[in-house]
């Protein structure tokens, strides 16, 4: 059986949810999961990093996720030292903002993971000695902030690891291998989806953004994503209603025309698909 460690035993028992640990060096370590996320950053030597049945050299300046379910080891560590910023992505009370925006979110946090398990696909993101510089001097804040756990800290370590998350996920923008520009640019496509999924999109309009032809594009999205386009606007659509139940009581056909759907019985059975149950049913349950 698989070793997962568990936040309680890694994270302050005041519950904050974001944590940082230091390697230097990192042990070998076998195969594990985690009921949290981490966040890491070679910050030198080399050696393997295991995900699931794969293994990739590492070294100084490679960056990536670890979602909690994932298994990953370092089963053969050359001084190699890392930083890990363990989060609970659930519990982490943040506005993301724009920052679904930006392609280089969407390919670190989410597609690079899910894409790694279905593919052999390496971490593309490698950071030059400056990028390491400033990542390392954000996280030393961070970690000043949880270690001082002064008024206030929670507050600032938040904005820290905000930070740290857009710094990333822009470098993973400026990223210029090939593997990285094929998710990149169905990043740019997701990025696409979730600013612009009010308004009518073409699935033609989409490949062309990812320079790709309907077929491959079609394909690479299945890949990375596990859905098809159109399943994933729905997806956005669906959960951007269900704030707009929450937080609103404006009548359930507008929330649908104001996220994107033409007609709110199809908007009914979207919403009941992907939610369990329906639009009205929702509000009641959840309207505060
Ligand atoms: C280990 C190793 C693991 C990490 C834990 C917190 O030494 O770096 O990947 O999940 O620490
Ligand atoms: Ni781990």
């Amino acid at each position: 059986m698989t070793l997962t460690l568990r936040a309680k035993d890694w994270f302050h028992p005041d519950g904050f949810p974001l944590a940082v640990e230091r390697r230097d060096p990192q042990e070998p370590f076998g195969l594990h999961t985690h009921d949290f996320s981490e966040v890491v950053v070679v910050t030198g030597g080399r050696g393997i990093h295991q995900i699931g049945r794969d293994a990739w050299p590492l070294s100084a300046g490679d960056a990536f996720v670890i979602k909690g379910r994932d298994e990953h080891a370092y089963p053969d560590p050359q001084e190699l030292s890392l930083i890990n910023v363990l989060y609970r992505p659930e519990r982490l009370k943040w506005d993301l903002a724009d920052l679904g925006s930006l392609p280089g979110y969407h390919a670190l946090f989410t597609l690079e993971p899910q894409w790694r398990k279905r593919h052999q696909f390496k971490s593309r993101l490698h950071l030059s000695p400056a990028e390491i510089g400033h990542v390392v001097g954000l996280i030393d804040q961070l970690d000043a902030e949880l270690k001082a756990r002064g008024p206030g800290f929670g507050f600032m370590a938040t904005a820290l690891f905000m930070q740290l998350v857009a710094y990333l996920s822009r470098a993973y923008g400026r990223s210029r291998s090939p593997d990285s520009q094929a998710l990149l640019r169905i990043a740019s496509a997701i990025a696409h989806l979730e600013t612009r999924y009010a308004e009518e999109i073409e699935l033609d309009d989409l490949a062309d953004m990812a320079h790709m032809s309907k077929r491959s594009f079609l394909r690479t999205f299945q890949a990375a994503t596990g859905q098809p386009p159109i399943a994933y606007l729905i997806q956005i659509r669906v959960n951007r209603a269900a704030d707009r139940l929450r937080a609103t009581d404006d009548p359930v056909t507008d929330v649908a025309f104001a996220v994107g759907f033409q007609d709110s019985n199809y908007f009914t059975r979207q919403f009941r698909q992907v939610m369990g149950v329906s639009p009205r049913a929702y509000r009641a349950a959840n309207r505060g």
